[in-house]
């Protein structure tokens, strides 16, 4: 009995998810308002429970976005809406079934230097791995990414493994980005940034610096991240204190 209506719950909700998708890719345009949750409800006889589950589902996958007070409303397509979850570049365009991709710019072993050994409680000559590629989605090219890895941390790193996901080479390695310390700020890219996103020179772009942390509170990797401003933007959930 439960099974049957168990599954019943889980076709309706494909069945309204799948709809939602076709419609957002066919009828509807980026930006336009997604149906109340009323119409969806009466439209494909379902309950408020799936229309919620659905709706949830497309915007995890940044089709559509929420805005307070205003309703649902489709996402345009070339913009990737990034949370503030601690993820990976791969896992972020996975999410949008958007395949990643690197170019291996640099990947040398360096002395620390003073910012970064400061960020990562280094001392300046300490040895890390900088590795700077350029990050794709779908084969377009979305952000120039530079990381420092102190090598006494995280171990040795050759082209191969920064091809893929270096979170995933961590994770084998078992070290474990647990939290990070993110400060975004506006930017404008400079000829070789722009050259590399294919962009005009000054472009505006999103400046991300993370200094990334494994459980123990160890310092595991210094980022900075230049994204194209038109293909990207972050989300954030802001709650209200109650008195
Ligand atoms: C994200 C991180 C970056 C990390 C990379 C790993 C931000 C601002 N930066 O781009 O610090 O090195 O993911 O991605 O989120 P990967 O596992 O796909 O190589």
């Amino acid at each position: 009995m439960t099974t049957t209506s168990g599954n019943k719950t889980a076709w309706k909700h494909e069945a309204l998810y799948t709809a939602l998708r076709a419609e957002i890719g066919e009828a509807l345009r980026p930006h336009d308002p997604l149906p109340s949750e009323r119409e969806l409800v009466a439209r494909f006889g379902v309950s408020r429970a799936t229309v919620r589950q659905a709706v949830g589902r497309l915007e995890e996958e940044g089709l559509v976005y929420r805005a307070q007070g205003a309703g649902t409303f489709v996402a345009d397509p070339a913009t990737i809406s990034k949370s503030l979850a601690l993820t990976s570049f791969s896992e972020d365009m996975r999410s949008r079934r958007l395949t990643p991709d690197s170019r291996l710019l640099d990947l040398t072993l360096v002395p620390a230097g003073v910012a970064v050994a400061r960020e990562l409680s280094l001392s300046p000559g300490a040895e890390v791995a900088h590795v700077r590629r350029l990050r794709l989605a779908d084969g377009l090219p979305m952000c120039v990414e530079e990381v420092w890895l102190p090598t006494e941390r995280v171990g040795e790193l050759d082209a191969a493994l920064v091809s893929g996901s270096l979170y995933d080479v961590l994770a084998e390695r078992g070290v474990r980005p647990h939290h990070a310390d993110q400060v975004i700020s506006a930017t404008v890219v400079d000829a070789d940034q722009a050259a590399l996103l294919g962009v005009a020179a000054y472009s505006p772009a999103l400046r991300v610096d993370r200094t990334t942390y494994d459980g123990t509170g160890v310092a595991v990797e210094r980022a900075e991240s230049i994204y194209r401003a038109d293909r990207y933007d972050f989300r954030i959930t802001v709650t209200r204190r109650t008195p």
